[in-house]
This record gives C-alpha cells, sequence and structure tokens, in this order.
C-alpha cells in the first residue's frame, strides 16, 4: 500500500508524550497502514526541553508556543498530552484550523468544556479521538468481542478498580512538571479524572451507559506546599473514590479508585458477571484474560486463563508467534493504527470526543454526588 505522510506536531513531552512517540515510531513497521506518522514538531514551554526530547524522539523541529504549532501548514494532527487545563483551549483551536486530534483522557475539566470540544471538532469535521488505551489491550478487546457476541448473556454485575500508592508521602508537594496531577486546577480532579476515567471508559464500552450513581471521595492529605508558589495550599483533588451505579440495561456497578493503596502501583481491574459466564481481566497480567463459562461440563467446570496471543485474537497477528505476548506500549500503537486506518476511510475513531464525553459525564456525576452526599443522574450526551 502507498502510504501518504502524516505530519504529527506533538504538545506536551511528558510520560504521554512518550507513549504517544513510540507509538508513531513503531506503527508502520507492524501494520500495514495507509498513512506513514511523520514526528514532524514537539512543542513544550522551554526551548531545552523540547529540543531534548526532539533530539531523543526524532522529532524534525520544535515550537515553544502551541499556537505557532496549530498555524503551521505542514502539520496534519494536534496530539495534545498537555495537563487536563489546556485540553479544550488547544484542541478547539486545532479543530478551528482543520487539524486532526488525538487529545490525551480525560477528555476536559468538565462537561462544559467537554461540550464544546465536542461542537469543536464535530463542526470542524475533523478526525478525533480520546487516549482512552486499555480498550486496545488484545484481552480487553477480547472481552468486548465475547461480551458483545452474547456469551455472558444477560449481565448482572460490573466491578472495576484502579489502585495506586505513589502519593502517600504528605511531604510530596502539588502542581508543577510530574505533579499536576495533585493540582485542582490543572487536574480537574484527582483519581476520578485521572483513573476512574478509565474504568468507567472500558465499562461503557463493554457494558454500555451508566444512568445513576452514587459516589464517595476522600482527600487524606489536606495541605501540601505547591511546587510553582512555593506556598502550603491546600489540597483539592480526590485521593480516593468509590462510587456504585446502575447501568441501562439493569446490572449493577461498583468502582473504586486511589491512590493510596499501598502496595499497588497501577493496579487496573475489572470483572463482569453474566448469566452465562463472567470475565475478569488484571493490567498486571494484562495478556491474560479469565472467563468462566457456565455451559462447560460440570466436572471440569472452572475458570480459564485465555492467554491472549494467537493470532485470531485481537491484534496479535500483527506482532510476534503465537503463544509470545506484548505490552502496556502495543496499547497506544493499536490506537494509532485503527486512527489512521479509519480516518483514511472517513470512520470515526472510537473513543472519539464524543465517546470520551460520556464517560466525562460519569465523572462529573460521580463528583457531583460525593459532594452532595446523594444519588445523581447522569446527563445524557
Ligand atoms: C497516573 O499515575 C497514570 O499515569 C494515569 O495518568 C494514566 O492514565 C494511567 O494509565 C496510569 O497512571
Amino acid at each position: 500500500m502507498s502510504k501518504k505522510p502524516l505530519n504529527i506536531g506533538l504538545v506536551g513531552y511528558g510520560f504521554m508524550g512518550r507513549t504517544h512517540s513510540n507509538a508513531y515510531k513503531r506503527v508502520g513497521d507492524f501494520f500495514d497502514l495507509p498513512y506513514a506518522p511523520v514526528l514532524k514538531a514537539v512543542c513544550g514551554r522551554t526551548a531545552d526541553g523540547a529540543k531534548a526530547f526532539a533530539a531523543n524522539w526524532g522529532y524534525e523541529s520544535i515550537e515553544t508556543d502551541w499556537r505557532k504549532l496549530i498555524e503551521r501548514k505542514d502539520i496534519d494532527a494536534i496530539d495534545i498530552c498537555t495537563p487536563n487545563n489546556t485540553h479544550a483551549e488547544i484542541a478547539i483551536a486545532a479543530a478551528a484550523a482543520g487539524k486532526m486530534i488525538l487529545c490525551e483522557k480525560p477528555l476536559a475539566m468538565n462537561l462544559v468544556e467537554g461540550h464544546a470540544m465536542v461542537d469543536a471538532v464535530e463542526k470542524a469535521g475533523v478526525a478525533n479521538t480520546v487516549w482512552y488505551n486499555y480498550r486496545r489491550v488484545p484481552a480487553v478487546s477480547l472481552a468486548k468481542e465475547l461480551i458483545a457476541a452474547g456469551r455472558l448473556g444477560k449481565v448482572f454485575h460490573y466491578r472495576a478498580q484502579f489502585l495506586q500508592d505513589w502519593t502517600i508521602s504528605a511531604d510530596l508537594p502539588q502542581g508543577g512538571t510530574g505533579l499536576w496531577r495533585l493540582d485542582a486546577a490543572a487536574a480537574g480532579s484527582g483519581v476520578t479524572g485521572d483513573l476512574l476515567a478509565h474504568c468507567i471508559d472500558t465499562a461503557l464500552w463493554l457494558n454500555g451507559d451508566i444512568e445513576t450513581v452514587s459516589a464517595m471521595t476522600e482527600t487524606f492529605v489536606k495541605e501540601r506546599k505547591h511546587s510553582l508558589t512555593g506556598k502550603v495550599e491546600p489540597v483539592k483533588i480526590d485521593d480516593a473514590c468509590a462510587f456504585l451505579c446502575r447501568f441501562e440495561n439493569g446490572s449493577l456497578g461498583l468502582f473504586e479508585s486511589t491512590r493510596y493503596a499501598r502496595g499497588h502501583k497501577a493496579l487496573y481491574t475489572f470483572e463482569v458477571n453474566g448469566e452465562k459466564a463472567s470475565l475478569k481481566w488484571d493490567l498486571h497480567d494484562l495478556h491474560r484474560l479469565q472467563y468462566f463459562d457456565y455451559a462447560d461440563d460440570s466436572l471440569i467446570r472452572g475458570w480459564k486463563s485465555i492467554h491472549v496471543t494467537d493470532g485470531d485474537m485481537p491484534y496479535m497477528k500483527h506482532w510476534w508467534v503465537p503463544g509470545l505476548q506484548i505490552g502496556y506500549e502495543h496499547t497506544f500503537v493499536h490506537q494509532v493504527a485503527d486512527f489512521l486506518t479509519n480516518t483514511a476511510k472517513g470512520a470515526p475513531t472510537s473513543p472519539t470526543f464524543r465517546d470520551a464525553l460520556a464517560t466525562q459525564a460519569v465523572c462529573d456525576a460521580v463528583l457531583d454526588s460525593a459532594d452532595h452526599h446523594k444519588w445523581e443522574a447522569v446527563v445524557p450526551v
């Protein structure tokens, strides 16, 4: 297939800038695609930092003002990897300039901003996607196929957790590079927007819409020094959040996330229980899907551990040989592969901004519920 260059302009170059850059570089080696991504420019606030990143990852040029990047005629797609409080402004300007947009999660700081972003990309008619990468773990994509094929039957329960422990120390400052996730002004929320958003995105994809939620949140460390101001300031993010919910299909949901689960670095797990079968997945063992089928002969009925590496399993024919697994970074490669394939056909790549707005609506309802101590309806989007 002849490949058209697709010039990428990356805004922000932290952890996510690295995962995305790696994906653009590797995708063409493993997938036969209509476009070849070109690392055209990286934009960061300091020229030295952007230059060092560009040299390391092979970007051709740098910018220190994202507006200049968006104005450039030689940029086709803007990839937003900046803190959450900048997503809306950058995305809306990029859409107005006719650029394709790949935006880090969560879509926005809140539903109001999210709506403005969806309006902007839909009005401009530009290709858009949000990097909820865990959908594209092959085992998670397999879970989607099994549920969509009706193998679980009626779903009764959906359960998810995302546990971390990196903010337990009260000495950890808030704000600034690397620590903006603790600063409500930059992040919007704590674990709800950062971690539960992943769980919610997967849940909506696998199990459909959520109608109502009842949540509680806690901020365990009430004040932290702010890295930028040097002052001790109140902490306004949620350090932990748990919520119950009802899905439109009648199933009950139970979600929990915290950055205070000592011993857990990034333990994302989910389980779905249906009338005919159940499945569960664990990020620490991401290439396996656990599956229980009640139709099995009763003498050998039990949980199967499916090693998701065969060529007929989602995405796996592009990689090694059956039995050899892939990892976290490949989820981003898969998203780029899908984005380029779909975009060439004029088809959307889920989660689109509109899909991600539905996750935003649940996050907003969760935070409102925790504030008001009552059940909240999720605003349909
Ligand atoms: C937070 O520590 C974090 O990096 C999230 O921001 C990511 O979205 C998640 O995938 C891993 O944890």
